[in-house]
């Protein structure tokens, strides 16, 4: 069965209450386009308020440790998350892996920590600059990804986002991007079998209303994780009707 587009906004380290009156008006708008698979993933903080807040649209987070609990002082786990109201969980961005030095090895484990309870995961990977240029983009985001990978593909996706792109206004060709995602295709059908097909495969780096249709018709895109357009309904909703 074909999978609806799926349109999720990484609001990242912004948001405050104040902020929920965009989530509502994001909310009510998708409401409208049922053909799109709308979330947001606000900061932790606000998880269990924005899920009060809205009815249409699925609810994520950003991050969780891998353990269950225990002494990681300033961590969330997987369940914790879910229990605040989470759906899913983003895994492996690039400002995570950047920041705070973790590995694929990680980065599976935090995926498969949120699969055992059933989450949602979009599991994110992406090249640098210096390896855009070096002309082996794709061998090294698909190596990245068979690393990452959890052992199932249960309720997951897969976000590519070159890191170049991100928030940074510049985004690759649509030819390039196409590329990417069929080679991190083969690398889904490699590990998965037949059920890789499955998984949506979302392009991620300075998505806005005036680009988002044309990354969207790229091969083997299912949709986008939107950061700095999707901190408002003005910027993200136009994203949004560009998917339906
Ligand atoms: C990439 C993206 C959201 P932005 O990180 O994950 O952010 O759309 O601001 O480039």
């Amino acid at each position: 069965m074909a999978q609806r587009c799926y349109i999720v906004g990484n609001w990242k380290m912004n948001g405050m209450r104040s902020d929920l009156s965009e989530a509502r008006a994001i909310d009510r708008a998708s409401s409208r386009l049922p053909k799109v698979e709308v979330a947001l993933a606000p900061p932790s903080t606000l998880i269990l308020a924005m899920r009060d807040a809205v009815n249409h649209i699925g609810v994520g987070a950003q991050n969780c440790h891998a353990a269950d609990k225990g002494a990681h002082t300033g961590d969330v786990s997987a369940n914790m998350l879910r229990e605040a109201g989470a759906d899913f969980v983003i895994v492996g961005h690039s400002e995570r892996r950047a920041d705070h030095g973790e590995t694929n090895e990680d980065v599976k484990a935090k995926a498969e920590s949120a699969q055992a309870i059933d989450m949602g995961v979009i599991l994110c990977v992406g090249e640098s600059e210096a390896e855009r240029d070096s002309g082996e983009a794709e061998e090294i985001v698909a190596r990245q990804l068979a690393a990452s990978l959890p052992d199932s593909c249960a309720r997951l996706s897969v976000a590519y986002e070159p890191i170049w792109a991100i928030g940074t206004g510049r985004v690759p060709s649509v030819q390039d991007v196409g590329t990417m995602h069929k080679w991190l295709r083969a690398v889904l059908v490699d590990r998965y079998g037949e059920d890789g097909r499955e998984v949506r495969i979302l392009y991620g780096g300075s998505v806005k209303g005036e680009n988002a249709a044309e990354l969207l018709a790229a091969p083997e895109v299912g949709g986008a994780l939107v950061g700095g357009a999707s901190l408002s309904a003005d910027g993200f909703v136009p994203i949004i009707v560009a998917a339906s």
